[in-house]
């Protein structure tokens, strides 16, 4: 690997300035920052392609539930305005063509290493300087690491008895493979009841010959009401886009959606049910954003819960399924799903629904897989089983700090994060929308491009000080973790199973792992940089 040739400071001893893990959104937006900055940059990806999370999760019916409009970059003003969404809502091919346009327009594959994976990184002591090793067996060094890993990419496959076993394919969600595949005529099992199965419970039912759906615990879902984008709302957004993402800077979760701050309890019944039902009617995650309390307020959110509720046995035409169907969780405690069908589907005659709840899945099978007592057979089974999320695939990487500390011993207890950038120990380590910020429950988009400013500059302002390394204070994260761990507990959040807690995954600590208010954490950033970046140390 070529040595770092555009350093600030001449002669650089390392291969490369900032070494990047993962070419996702995060990763490609930091290449192109770092050049911008006069930095050399090197990404290293595991996906023949870039893309990050919209390559890997091409099950059908894949598609963002943040409207596409928000869901772009908006470093670039020409390329806000050139590029053409065709619905509502994006569909993962079309997003993962949006990826591979910015990579080809800002000539990013050329310092794109694909198809390797990090296994390990360690810091140089001596030298302020990170050695990044990757399973090709060659080592990449840098003044600088970051982690444009992903909150969602590390996947979740329960060890299942007998998982081997099966005679027919299985599959994962977040793993799907690129040439598609055809379910026509087969005896499909999906276990899980998520956002990524119930996307994909609609899409399987149309060619299986039969889907049995294995839900332990249901989700709430509200109707995305896709179609193709308004040409007229386009225009309106693409003329107004500074605008409007000045708006995302001041909502909790950096969309548009405007919190009526109005408590769900002050309104009437009638009212409320009239503003449940135009948010309904609108469609989306907006439905969140109908009264101020739903996520603080147990008898506010149970208002909201009855309605989806009343949506459910509606729509389900036999009554048991569709109790089985309605959550009795807090609406919003687990990330509401937007869905396209899903409840209907439960009306085809070739779907079925069985409560693994109580009894659990015991066992796959050669033929398919046991449950209470009953064998169920199958050609082939989804596991839409969800993620070890926001610390998974940071954890997978062997990542050795000062005094050749691993990060997966000092997370073991939960991730410690100062900001959700970086870690104490783990000098010139940056984490792109790591635990301990917004990152998941807001706008993904605006989030990276948020932290990747950010990382950069600080890497830039570091660098201008003559500091080698950067890097945050035991002081200044311990009291951050304080206050991630309080705002959590001001909420609803805690009260379910979610992932956000890490609860999904056996033998994770429960944790909540994302920082609670957007608007807030921007503030708080912006102001961290401003003095100097308080809360590091820079040597
Ligand atoms: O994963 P999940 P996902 N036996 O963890 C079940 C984003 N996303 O991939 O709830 C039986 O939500 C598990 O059951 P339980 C989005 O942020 C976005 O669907 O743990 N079942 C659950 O039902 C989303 O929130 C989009 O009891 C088992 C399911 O598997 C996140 O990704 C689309 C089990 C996992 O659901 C994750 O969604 C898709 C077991 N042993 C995903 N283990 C967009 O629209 C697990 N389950 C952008």
């Amino acid at each position: 690997m070529s040595k770092s040739s555009s350093t600030t400071n001449g002669a650089s001893p390392h291969d490369v300035d900032v070494a990047i893990v993962g070419a996702g959104f995060g990763g490609m937006y930091l290449l192109h920052r770092a050049r911008e900055l006069g930095l050399s940059a090197r990404i290293i990806e595991a996906g023949s392609g870039v893309g990050g999370t919209w390559y890997w999760n091409r099950y059908p019916g894949a598609r963002c539930d943040v409207e596409s409009m928000e869901y772009s970059y908006q470093f670039s003003h020409e390329l806000e305005q050139e590029w053409h969404w065709t619905e509502r809502y994006a569909a993962q091919p079309e997003i993962l063509t949006y990826a591979n346009h910015v990579a080809d327009r800002f000539d990013l594959r050329r310092d794109i290493q694909f198809d390797t994976r990090v296994t390990a990184a360690r810091f140089n002591e001596d030298a302020g300087s990170w050695s990044v090793f990757t399973d090709d067996g060659a080592t990449l060094t840098a003044a600088h690491c970051v982690l444009a890993t992903g909150c969602l990419s590390s996947t979740n496959t329960p060890d299942f008895k007998g998982l081997e076993s099966f005679a027919g394919a299985t599959y994962h969600t977040g793993q799907w493979p690129h040439e598609g595949v055809d379910f026509t005529g087969l005896k499909v099992g999906i276990i899980g009841t998520g956002s990524s199965a119930i996307q994909s419970i609609p899409l399987i039912a149309e060619q299986a010959a039969h889907l049995t759906v294995f839900q332990r615990t249901p989700n709430f879902a509200v109707p995305a009401h896709n179609g193709p984008l308004d040409p007229e709302y386009e225009r309106y957004f693409k003329a107004n886009y500074a605008k409007m993402r000045a708006i995302e800077k001041t909502t909790r979760n950096g969309t548009l959606y405007i919190v009526n701050e109005q408590s769900a309890l002050d309104a009437t019944a009638e009212e409320r049910e009239s503003i449940y039902q135009e948010k309904w009617e609108v469609g989306g995650l907006g439905f969140m954003a109908s009264f101020n309390d739903l996520l603080v307020d147990k008898q506010a959110n149970e208002t909201a819960g009855e309605f989806i509720a009343g949506k459910i046995r509606n729509i389900v035409d036999d009554p048991t399924v569709a109790k089985l169907l309605t959550p009795k969780s807090v609406v919003g405690c687990k990330r509401l799903c937007v869905d396209t069908d899903y409840y209907k589907t439960y009306n085809r005659p070739n779907v079925s629904l069985v409560d693994v709840s109580e009894t659990a899945i015991e066992e796959i099978t050669p033929g398919g897989l046991t449950t209470g007592g009953r064998e169920f057979e199958f050609d082939a089974i989804v596991f839409a089983t969800g993620f070890d999320a926001m610390t998974g695939s940071i954890n997978k990487i062997k990542i050795r700090g000062r005094n050749d500390a691993l990060l997966s011993d000092k997370w073991a207890a939960g991730p410690r994060a100062y900001l959700g950038i970086a870690t104490a120990g783990f000098p010139n380590l940056f984490m792109v929308t790591g635990p301990g910020s917004p990152s998941v429950l807001t706008n993904m988009m605006t989030s990276i491009e948020h932290h990747v400013e950010w990382i950069s500059d600080c890497i830039a302002y570091a660098r201008a000080q003559g500091a080698t390394t950067v890097e945050a204070t035991s002081e200044a994260e311990e009291s951050w973790v304080g206050r991630v761990n309080e705002l959590a507990g001001r909420t609803l959040y805690p009260t379910c199973n979610s992932w956000y807690l890490g609860a999904n995954v056996p033998g994770k600590p429960r944790v909540f792992m994302p920082y609670l208010g957007n608007p807030d954490y921007l503030a708080k950033t912006a102001d961290v940089a401003a003095k100097g970046y308080e809360g590091f140390a820079l040597t």
